[in-house]
């Protein structure tokens, strides 16, 4: 999403929130806020899809997802899982969403039933994609998409038309997401508006809350999780790696988009951080497209912010779903601004909880993509240090290495 776009939607929120306090009947543009729910849940099945086979097909050749290739790769995932447990563990401490108990609207999913978590795992596994498809089961449809991405990669150059043809959807779907993303600010507008006319000021605090919940879980999944794997096994004493990535961490800050600041990333990686052109230009490309701590421990947040707003209680399946959508959806989105709404239709679908959440968060969202955009940038630096480092190409004349 354009930056414009985000002010207009925080725009919007604020005149929703104005017009619920004070604009009597102002209920009756609930229509709009349906009509963007549709829309984005029109959206979501062919876009996840299309760009996740993209997302790991465009690893390149099987020769690329070698050695260095499975280290990223891993510590992507793992970084990514802790994040969004690190995410909904603040959800559950800071509960943003307690004590309104918002009435579902008749448009809300109906929640999974509760399964084992070995019938949870197991039902990722889809007996027929097609339906999968149809159905719109993400989890499914993920699992999909990454054997087809998987497959496209092994099978080499017969696999170019496929990955063309996926590329070029991909795009499309894009582009349909930006026309939908448009009428955000109305569709906002229509969801908020009701509900602040229904529940009044309450909802404020719940607000302050989630961006108090995201910005201290950032900060802690930096400070446990990044300092332990740059100086484990990166052999790096944390204060150079924060110092050494400052400047993209603030340029990602202002921008919210990873692939924009994805030069500065490059650029301190090298210079600062000692890490060899041959890793950072492999690692980083790689995880600002696949690798989003930041958004993981968002999605964390607001999904039990969006099951605490409606007084539903997540089982331990459901919380299994949303870590598993969670890391894996997010091999799938852009590093552009915005694109962590995206995922949290997701994984709101995917849990089996309202969607009427989107538009709560919505209203904040450029302040939380500031936070989560940043983190992302700091994940994919710590994942460059800690490769090249495994695989003895770091720079030997810094001073700040320990022994
Ligand atoms: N703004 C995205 C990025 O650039 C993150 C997000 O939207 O969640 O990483």
């Amino acid at each position: 999403m354009k930056f414009k776009l985000l002010t207009q939607i925080f725009i919007a929120f604020i005149l929703a929130i104005i017009f619920g306090l004070w604009v009597p009947g102002i209920e009756k543009v609930q229509p709009l806020g349906d009509l963007f729910l549709r829309l984005i849940k029109f959206v979501i099945v062919p876009l996840v899809f299309s760009t996740l086979v993209v997302g790991v097909a465009s690893t390149g050749d099987v020769g690329k997802l070698s050695r260095m290739g499975g280290k990223t790769v891993i510590y992507y995932l793992v970084t990514t899982a802790i994040a969004i447990t690190i995410g909904i563990s603040a959800g559950f401490i800071f509960s943003p969403g307690e004590g309104l108990d918002i009435d579902p609207g008749e448009t809300t999913v109906e929640p999974s039933e509760s399964q084992g978590v070995i019938q949870t795992l197991l039902n990722i596994i889809p007996t027929n994609p097609i339906q999968s498809l149809v159905e719109g089961n993400i989890l499914q449809i993920i699992f999909f998409a990454l054997f087809i991405g998987i497959g496209i990669t092994v099978i080499g150059k017969k696999g170019n038309t496929v990955y063309e043809f996926f590329d070029g959807f991909a795009e499309v779907m894009y582009k349909i997401t930006g026309w939908v993303m448009k009428i955000a600010p109305l569709g906002v507008f229509g969801l908020i508006a009701p509900i602040v006319a229904q529940y009044g000021a309450d909802l404020l605090m719940p607000l302050i809350k989630i961006i108090l919940a995201v910005a201290v879980a950032v900060i802690f999944h930096a400070m446990i999780v990044y300092s332990t794997a740059v100086k484990m096994i990166g052999k790096m004493n944390p204060i150079t790696f924060f110092k050494g990535i400052l400047p993209a961490t603030m340029v990602a800050f202002s921008t919210t988009s990873s692939s924009g600041t994805l030069p500065v990333t490059m650029k301190n990686t090298q210079e600062n951080l000692k890490v060899s052109e041959r890793v950072s230009s492999f690692v980083l490309p790689l995880g600002a497209t696949i690798n989003m701590d930041g958004t993981a421990i968002y999605l964390g947040i607001s999904t039990l912010f969006s099951a605490q707003l409606f007084g539903i209680e997540l089982t331990f399946a459901q919380l299994l779903m949303i870590i598993l959508t969670g890391t894996l959806a997010s091999i799938g989105t852009a590093g552009v601004p915005g694109a962590g709404l995206i995922m949290l239709t997701m994984v709101l679908q995917s849990a089996g909880l309202p969607l009427e959440a989107i538009a709560v968060v919505a209203g904040i969202d450029r302040i939380l993509d500031m936070f989560r955009t940043a983190i992302n940038v700091m994940g994919d630096a710590s994942a460059a240090v800690v490769v090249a480092s495994s695989e003895n190409e770091m720079a030997q004349e810094s001073e700040n290495f320990t022994a």
